[in-house]
């Protein structure tokens, strides 16, 4: 895409994966989750205690709702990524609170295990961690240390024998981290840089028992919403770690970071697609039955706008979540972009969905009993957590940039040398060329339904005009490219909007194809995706390159320092006070 080239293997046609047992297995499962969520969790109850209570937990451990990926050899439910995705829909639909307990678990506290774990170690951890009442916990973050995840201060130092190393350092806002028993731990480790011949800190990842000693938590932090989750600080004081709980290669630790966060990050999407769907039953429930001007409100128009875009939002976030967990289980290795861009998608979406949502209900939207103010603290720290939306965007834009850039350069070396590389220069030259001329250009046609014809031809719009702007700003900046936030805001934000209106195009394609009977709905869905997924697309590009920018940039930069120097607003008193 930001090279102005669809790839579309992984987008067309809509991954389909579960052979029919691996349904039947999920299938399985959902009334019994449904009926833990319903008759034994209490998710009110939950937040006001800010616990969740022991019969409750003790309840989800024997669902194996804490193993669901675990291999089943393992004691787990063995179940894949669009398995455990589906399952997650259930969590998000009742309690985000209880969902985190989940999440941090398994999505994040032993998914190193899964991943990286050498044999012995999944042996020895996973069985506790699937069926043993054990909790897991991630522990990356630190005071000086949240977006800027290489930049941690624990250390751990190997011993002379090198059978161990002793760890020292603190974590904080550590999910599950005042009870969790097994830890998946980044610190510095000192390790000889081969380029160099120097030692050099690099990160190295650990799996970490309370047992070893020397581990201790602080009290659970109070917070605004997901208080039936335990958050907590976790200090180490020379905790002694054997070698072999060293999780991947030394000095690899940050890969071992970041590419957990990447697995994990899908099962967000599905989990508050499930809340969006609650947000919108519990809203047209209402619009269905307040008389308002002689009327149902359901009838009138800004209402039916609300209850549309919620749709539309929770569609494009539930298509996106499942092609992305579909792929991964076929294979794919390189969803890093994806599962951001699923993030930062699902958690400003299900934001503004239960925020229309308390909007429809009004005043009774306020009140507690609705469920909806408890929702909307919860999904607060979806914006936050697992990598800001604001990193994550820049992750998304400057991993494209320098996709795109590094082409460029191969075309630069290429015209240096054009006898030995007339293909390539050739290739490229007439793609120019005929997209220039309005021919050529990307073409979705084959990949759609007639009836979505126009909406691939909005997207593929996007998409040709995605690669124009990646490459225009990066032969106005260069380098400099990467100070540039703002511009590469709006490529990122062009980012989502084209893939989430290519996820809808496909799976609603798939819709029509197997006769669905809610896929002409689904077509309704994606043709308003298009619609408007285009215009705010076009116009964050016709941002990143607008004549207007460098001005408006300006006065940020000025507005924003003045702000910072005074603490505060800057202005005199509205009505000459003083
Ligand atoms: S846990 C804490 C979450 N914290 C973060 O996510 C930290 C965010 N920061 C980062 O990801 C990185 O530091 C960034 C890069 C992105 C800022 N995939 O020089 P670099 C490679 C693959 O750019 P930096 C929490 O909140 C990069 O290509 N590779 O690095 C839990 C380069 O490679 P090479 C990546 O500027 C809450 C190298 O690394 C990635 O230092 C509880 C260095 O890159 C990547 N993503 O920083 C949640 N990033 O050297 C509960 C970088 O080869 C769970 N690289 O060129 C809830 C679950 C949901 C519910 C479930 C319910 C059931």
């Amino acid at each position: 895409m930001h090279r102005g080239i669809l790839a579309s293997k992984e987008v067309f046609p809509y991954p389909d994966v579960l052979t029919l047992e691996q349904k039947e297995t999920v299938d399985s499962m959902l009334d019994p989750f449904q009926r833990f969520f319903t008759e034994v969790n209490n998710a009110g109850r939950n937040d006001e205690n800010s616990v969740v209570d022991d019969n409750t937990l003790k309840n989800l451990w024997e669902l194996g709702g804490m193993g669901i990926q675990v291999p089943s050899e393992y004691g787990g439910l063995g179940m894949n990524n669009t398995q455990y995705a589906r399952l997650c829909q259930i969590v998000g639909a009742h309690d985000l609170g209880l969902g985190i307990v989940l999440g941090a678990h398994q999505s994040i506290g032993f998914k190193g295990i899964m991943l990286y774990g050498t044999p012995e170690q999944k042996e020895k951890y996973l069985p506790k961690v699937a069926s043993e009442t054990v909790y897991a916990a991630f522990a990356l973050t630190e005071p000086s240390s949240g977006s800027d995840a290489n930049s941690i201060r624990s250390r751990a130092v190997k011993s002379a024998d090198g059978k161990h190393y002793v760890l020292n350092g603190s974590k904080i806002w550590i999910s599950n981290g005042g009870w969790a028993e097994v830890m998946t731990v980044f610190a510095q480790t000192e390790q000889l840089d081969k380029k160099t011949g120097q030692m050099k800190d690099k990160v190295t990842a650990f799996i970490v028992e309370r047992a070893f000693g020397g581990v201790t938590s602080g009290q659970p932090e109070k917070k605004m919403g997901i208080k039936a989750s335990n958050t907590a600080e976790v200090y180490f004081d020379n905790v002694k770690i054997p070698i072999e709980n060293v999780l991947g290669k030394e000095g690899e630790g940050f890969k071992v970071a970041v590419n957990i966060l990447n697995s994990g990050r899908f099962g967000m999407g599905a989990t508050l697609s499930g809340t969006m769907k609650k947000c919108i039953e519990i809203a047209t429930e209402h619009a269905n039955n307040r008389v308002q001007f002689g009327q149902k409100i359901k009838t009138f128009g800004t209402i039916q706008e609300k209850l549309a875009r919620m749709n539309i939002l929770q569609y494009a976030t539930e298509s996106m979540a499942f092609m992305i967990a579909q792929n991964m289980d076929s294979g794919s290795q390189d969803y890093h972009l994806e599962t951001a861009i699923s993030k930062i998608y699902a958690s400003e979406c299900a934001w503004q969905v239960c925020d229309e949502a308390i909007q429809i209900l009004g005043g009774m939207g306020f009140m507690r009993e609705t469920g909806l103010e408890r929702i909307m603290r919860d999904l607060r720290i979806f914006r936050i957590f697992e990598g800001t939306n604001e990193v994550l965007r820049l992750f998304v834009a400057l991993s494209g940039v320098q996709y795109a850039g590094n082409h460029l350069k191969e075309l630069q070396r290429a015209f240096k040398n054009p006898a030995a590389n007339l293909g390539f220069i050739f290739k490229e030259a007439s793609r120019r060329a005929t997209s220039t001329i309005g021919l050529g250009g990307t073409d979705l046609s084959a990949n759609v339904v007639p009836e979505l014809q126009e909406s691939a031809k909005k997207t593929a719009a996007c998409i040709d005009l995605f690669g124009k702007t990646t490459e225009e700003v990066i032969m106005k900046y260069n380098k400099n490219i990467i100070n540039e936030q703002i511009i590469l805001n709006h490529l990122a934000n062009a980012a989502i909007e084209i893939y989430a209106m290519m996820a809808t195009l496909s799976r609603s394609t798939r819709s029509v194809q197997l006769n669905l009977p809610t896929a002409q709905h689904e077509l309704n869905l994606t043709k308003a995706l298009a619609i408007q997924g285009s215009e705010r697309a076009t116009l964050h590009l016709r941002k990143a390159t607008s004549g207007q920018l460098k001005s408006e940039n300006t006065l940020t930069s000025l507005i924003s320092e003045k702000v910072c120097e005074e603490n505060g607003v800057h202005s005199t008193d509205v009505i000459g006070l003083n």
